[in-house]
């Protein structure tokens, strides 16, 4: 989104930065939303509250998802396109391919916003709904029907929302590019029932690395191999990095500060064995945890309780207020024993640190301080905040590339290099990439890996949300616990019988990483070809001593997860595609329950 837009992130219109919210006679619903891997009613993610879509709908918005699952939002819907795992860059490219072959495009808006609209014409012409159709698993007729509800009439508008399913697909950062040309080229971006562009408004970043010397900066792990790593996150490139801690090389790492991740678990690691095993070699590992999860008992030498958002002050914004313009305060009610904040630790080492290492004065002294500046640009300070609860800023309204109000010389425009949206990305070509948006089958599926498919028949997606767990957290508090008590693997009926496997089984799900024990659901909502596992499990009741850990290993879906299979640019380890077999777990290798 950054490369093509300039802009912060974008997200369905629901209006949510008004206080008369869908009262507001600026603001029309969209006619059509399209949803691309995500279900925002048990995911609230990060832009949007979920309840926002159903009162959009109750206005009329009517709902096309693609999704393997025909999960409970697409019982509701107009259209479902239930793709294979993995194959969205094809069905977004066909897409296209429609809209531009069949003349469903706003010329006015193409002409004056949009940059290499010619080269994409040409790109997508190999891309038919046929070609599409094959390798999606659907039909070349419903991608068409798709289509013509999206084009430009000069009269309706449609929304998008794109899911975590994007970013867990190597071939992801082309969907992106497919799914920002749709809304642009159809003239949907920032309009009343369009597709809102964020606007910088919080952070100007200033990311951590700007105070490193080159020498260190050249140290980075990964930054020569994936420069957007270095451009864009402020990080090092994680499968290298548990490359360099196995090998030592290009040199060692000493110690871990392990912060708001239980990566054991199978949250945000693929391979967490290797992780564990290449981590314990550390000298030295603190962590900030508020529970004694996996991770901090494999890993950590010294653990700092943390304490729970009731118990420090705080500002809540979605995308950082980007879209809505809204913050909200958190107000401490109850300290319990020692435990000390986020905020409060990070400013306690900030200034133990940042002094000797730069020579300056840390800015922020006090937590007050900080979460002041946070709020600086909304016109407000945190007292006041914190005694209104919430605080809201005008982000522009609608059409802000038309006044100035998106890119930083205050011109019209985006923050692109030729000004425009980049449907012919200059960043991606600058970082190596094709500058025009491409398909490839999933890399591990049975198009590209006939040989694995042999074996391990079905593409498993995982990680689909639940109401009562976030990744691995909550599975200690009863209540919760009692709403999603065991790990599910949804099974399609055709398939489950095949396989004599019934509702209730233990299963194992297995293929050349690794394998992990969850409990089959049999259900009509997952294709025949694909089934669907739960992440984040342990099991907070058992024993938490190595090796058992609360027995993180048992259902440990990132296990079924390689490494290092991922798009040009470094990003999409396929979380949600991977090929395995399923099979009854033999009554003496069963490990659940
Ligand atoms: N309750 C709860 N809420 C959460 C979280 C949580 O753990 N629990 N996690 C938070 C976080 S960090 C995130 S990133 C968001 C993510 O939230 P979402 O973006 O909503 O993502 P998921 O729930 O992972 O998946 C949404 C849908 O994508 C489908 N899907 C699976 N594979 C594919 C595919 O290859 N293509 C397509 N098109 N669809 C696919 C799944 O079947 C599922 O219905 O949720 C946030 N909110
Ligand atoms: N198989 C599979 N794996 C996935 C995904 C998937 O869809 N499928 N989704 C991926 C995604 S999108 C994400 S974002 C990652 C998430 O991965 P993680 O962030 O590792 O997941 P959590 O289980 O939420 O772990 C967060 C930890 O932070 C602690 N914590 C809670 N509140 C605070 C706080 O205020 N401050 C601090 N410092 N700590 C706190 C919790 O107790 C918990 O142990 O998982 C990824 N892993
Ligand atoms: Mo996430």
């Amino acid at each position: 989104m950054t490369m093509m837009l300039g802009s912060a992130y974008i997200e369905l219109d629901f209006n949510g930065g008004s206080l008369d919210v869908w009262d507001d006679p600026e603001w029309t619903r969209p006619d059509y939303v399209f949803c691309l891997g995500k279900e925002p009613l048990k995911s609230n993610p990060d832009g949007l509250w979920g309840h926002a879509l159903i009162e959009i709908m109750k206005r009329g918005s009517k709902l096309i998802m693609v999704d393997p699952r025909v999960n409970w939002l697409a019982t509701r819907a107009d259209q479902v396109l239930q793709i294979i795992p993995g194959t969205d860059g094809a069905l977004c490219l066909a897409i296209l391919n429609v809209l531009i072959n069949e003349d469903l495009i706003d010329h006015e808006f193409v002409d004056k916003w949009c940059y290499g609209f010619d080269e994409l014409a040409e790109r997508v012409q190999e891309y038919t709904p046929e070609f599409a159709a094959e390798t999606c698993g659907i039909t070349a007729d419903e991608i068409r029907v798709c289509a013509r509800k999206l084009g430009f009439d000069g009269e309706h508008h449609w929304s998008l929302l794109m899911g975590v399913a994007v970013d867990q697909n190597p071939n992801g950062c082309q969907v992106t590019q497919c799914l920002i040309a749709m809304a642009a080229i159809t003239g949907n971006l920032d309009v009343p029932g369009g597709t809102v562009v964020g606007v910088q408004m919080q952070f100007e970043m200033t990311g951590a690395t700007d105070f490193m010397s080159d020498e260190l900066k050249n140290k980075c792990i990964g930054w020569d191999t994936y420069p957007i790593v270095k451009v864009l996150l402020n990080t090092t490139h994680p499968d290298i990095t548990l490359e360099a801690l196995e090998t030592g090389r290009p040199y060692e790492l000493k110690m871990a500060w392990l912060d708001s991740t239980n990566l054991l678990s199978p949250t945000c690691s693929a391979q967490p064995k290797r992780w564990h095993d290449a981590l314990m070699k550390m000298e030295f590992t603190v962590a900030k945890e508020m529970f004694m999860t996996p991770t901090v008992m494999a890993l950590a030498d010294v653990v700092l309780p943390l304490a729970t958002w009731a118990e420090h002050d705080g500002i809540v914004m979605t995308n950082q207020g980007c879209q809505m313009g809204i913050a909200g305060a958190i107000n401490k009610g109850l300290q319990v024993g020692e435990c000390k904040s986020d905020l409060e630790m990070l400013i306690h080492f900030g200034n133990a640190f940042y002094e000797k290492a730069y020579g300056e004065e840390y800015p922020f002294k006090t937590v007050e301080e900080y979460l002041t500046d946070d709020v600086g640009k909304m016109d407000t300070t945190w007292e006041e905040l914190s005694e209104k609860v919430v605080a809201t800023n005008d982000i522009g309204g609608y059409r802000k590339h038309e006044r100035g109000l998106i890119r930083a010389d205050g011109q019209p425009g985006f923050q692109t290099t030729p000004g425009r949206v980049e449907l012919w990305s200059t960043g991606y070509q600058s970082l190596g990439d094709d500058p025009l948006p491409y398909y490839f089958p999933p890399k591990l599926g049975a198009e590209a890996r006939p040989d694995l498919a042999k074996e391990y028949p079905f593409m498993c997606t995982t990680g689909a949300r639940y109401f009562a767990s976030f990744h691995s957290e909550h599975r200690q508090i009863p209540s919760l616990r009692q709403l999603t008590p065991e790990p599910y693997l949804e099974i399609h009926p055709e398939a489950a019988e095949k396989l004599g496997i019934k509702t209730g089984d233990e299963v194992t799900i297995e293929n050349p990483w690794g394998s992990a024990h969850e409990i089959a659901k049999v259900t009509p909502v997952v294709r025949k070809d694909v089934v669907a596992a739960a992440h984040g499990w342990w099991y907070p009741e058992e024993d938490g001593e190595e090796p058992n850990l609360y027995g993180v290993w048992k259902s440990n879906v990132n296990s079924l997860i390689p490494h290092r299979v991922l798009g040009k640019m470094g990003f999409g380890a396929p979380y949600k595609q991977v090929p395995v077999k399923v099979y009854r777990t033999p009554n003496e290798e069963r490990v659940l329950g």
